[in-house]
């Protein structure tokens, strides 16, 4: 339908404040930001066309400006429970610039209605659905539900995840 080429914006939400596995002294000693990187977004990334540029921005470890907003034709976001204030916060921010949000990862797949402001959601192990999730975009739609098959995704079929979006010495 067009040139395919898509921005994606990812941004991993920040995780509440004083956990225990937030490793806060370890990582002071050791001079990391954040104990592990965003494993399933760096899956995600993986997943999509290799023409699409991504930007990854772990709201643990770095600042969000508003010109990583301006850049993006979409935003890609979603992580676990701990993670929930910031990621509803972040499909807010979303909304009010009006850029198309996808929400992903357990905490959306456990707890759908509480992630009704997205515009679309990715429920489950994202390996054989983001394929649909592509196809719907590309069509043009900006809404939508993806809800991975009952069973457990073959991860020997897994893509490597795209190490190089992270910058390493961020992390224990
Ligand atoms: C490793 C792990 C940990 C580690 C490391 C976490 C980290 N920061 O990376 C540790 C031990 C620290 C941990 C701790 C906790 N964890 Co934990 N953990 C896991 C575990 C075993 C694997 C996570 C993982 O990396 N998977 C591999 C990646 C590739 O998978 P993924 O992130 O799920 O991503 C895939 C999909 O979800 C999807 N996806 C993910 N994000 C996005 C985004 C978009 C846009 C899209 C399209 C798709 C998408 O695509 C990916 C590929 O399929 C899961 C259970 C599991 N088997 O998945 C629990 C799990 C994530 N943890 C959970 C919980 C509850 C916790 C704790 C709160 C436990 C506690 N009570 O203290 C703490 C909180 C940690 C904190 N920082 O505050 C729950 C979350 C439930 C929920 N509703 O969100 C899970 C699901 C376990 C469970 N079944 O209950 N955990």
């Amino acid at each position: 339908m067009m040139a395919d080429t898509c921005k994606v914006l990812m941004i991993f939400p920040r995780f509440n404040a004083n956990s225990f596995w937030n490793y806060k002294e370890a990582c002071d000693l050791a001079g990391a930001r954040y104990p592990a990187a965003p494993l399933g977004l760096i899956t995600v990334a993986a997943l999509l066309p290799e023409n699409w540029e991504i930007r990854l921005v772990n709201r643990n470890t770095e600042q969000l400006d508003h010109a990583d907003f301006a850049w993006a034709d979409i935003v890609m976001t979603g992580g676990m429970l701990p993670q929930r204030n910031d990621a509803l916060h972040i499909i807010e921010m979303c909304r009010a610039c009006d850029k198309p949000v996808v929400i992903g990862g357990p905490d959306v797949t456990s707890s759908p209605s509480l992630y009704s402001a997205a515009n679309f959601q990715v429920l489950g192990e994202a390996e054989e659905i983001m394929i649909d999730f592509i196809a719907a975009w590309r069509r043009g739609d900006r809404q939508g539900v993806f809800e991975a098959p009952m069973g457990k995704t073959d991860v020997t079929k897994s893509p490597l995840p795209r190490f190089d979006l992270l910058k390493l010495d961020q992390y224990l």
